[in-house]
């Protein structure tokens, strides 16, 4: 939905027109500012326990704090589930959020893009890098399969998909991809704890410098923490976080190439 766009205009489901200036969480009315948090306290559970997760919620600024769940964790811990409200707005009109620029080619589009304007296979090369073992994101963007009904890049007609699988040291993605003649560099990261990615991609586009395939050679990352902006900063082509299907970044590769990269 564009900004400025009245909510109702797809259904019946909201009566009231949204002003997209003063935006607010929404929880039983428009604009009630109604939050849920959950957290987790050092202290053991009971009634001083849930006093304290109030008081640390309304310390945070929120109002009206409510204990609606609370869970003795075993070790002197206790986990909360807290309704509360928040009084302070976005003005939605003003957000601009870098991201990729392209009009999403379904596959069959793809795939006449290719015999049309590049005339032969594009080769792609991708792994989940560093110690990452997580696989169920790359796997979903090349496996045959694919993810929530769009086919991995391995399905496409004029696309050569290497899945490296994850666990792939930098060093070892790059050589596959000089190996190939790669047009394109796709890595996976999932593990963002202690921003344990930075370093591991930074490393990646070193070596790709290193090797002095950095320019002939899209590199591409993705994740559910990798924003494009992010990928921009450390000197990725793009980035692609959550809910990216195959198509979006076949796109973005296949027009990149018969561009010329
Ligand atoms: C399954 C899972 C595991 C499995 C992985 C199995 C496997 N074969 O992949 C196992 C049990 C091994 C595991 C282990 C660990 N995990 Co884990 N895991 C998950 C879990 C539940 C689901 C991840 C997943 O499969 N998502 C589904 C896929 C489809 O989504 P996705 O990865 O985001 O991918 C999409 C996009 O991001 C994007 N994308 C992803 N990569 C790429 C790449 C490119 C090029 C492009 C274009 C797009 C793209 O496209 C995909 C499709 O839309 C998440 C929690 C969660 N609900 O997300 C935790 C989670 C990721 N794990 C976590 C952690 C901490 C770990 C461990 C460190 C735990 C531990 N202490 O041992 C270990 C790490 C092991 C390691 N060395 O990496 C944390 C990470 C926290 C953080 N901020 O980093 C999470 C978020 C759980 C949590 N809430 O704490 N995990």
């Amino acid at each position: 939905m564009s900004a400025g766009m009245s909510q109702n205009t797809n259904n019946n489901l909201y009566a009231e027109k949204v002003d997209l200036t003063k935006v607010k969480p929404y929880g039983d009315t428009l604009n009630d500012g109604k939050v849920q948090l959950s957290f987790t306290l050092p202290v053991p559970s009971g009634l001083e326990a849930m006093e304290a997760a109030k008081q640390i919620v309304l310390k945070q600024g929120f109002k009206e704090p409510s204990v609606i769940y609370s869970k003795d964790l075993g070790i002197d811990y206790t986990y909360f589930v807290v309704y509360a409200e928040m009084n302070v707005d976005i003005d939605y009109t003003q957000i601009n959020v870098p991201k990729v620029d392209v009009d999403t080619m379904s596959r069959e589009e793809v795939e006449d893009f290719i015999k049309e304007n590049i005339g032969r296979d594009v080769v792609v090369v991708g792994a989940c890098t560093g110690t990452d073992a997580h696989t169920v994101g790359i796997d979903a963007i090349m496996n045959m399969k694919g993810f929530a009904g769009h086919y991995g890049l391995e399905r496409y007609e004029g696309i050569e998909a290497i899945n490296m699988g994850s666990q792939v040291p930098n060093e070892e993605l790059i050589a596959k991809a000089i190996e190939v003649n790669a047009d394109a560099i796709l890595v996976s990261q999932v593990v963002t704890q202690q921003n344990a990615h930075i370093p591991n991609m930074t490393q990646l586009i070193e070596l790709a410098e290193a090797e002095g395939i950095r320019d002939k050679m899209l590199i591409c990352c993705g994740g559910p923490r990798v924003s494009y902006e992010l990928a921009k900063e450390l000197g990725y082509d793009a980035g692609f976080g959550p809910n990216t299907f195959a198509e979006d970044v076949a796109t973005f590769v296949v027009e990149k190439v018969a561009k010329g990269k």
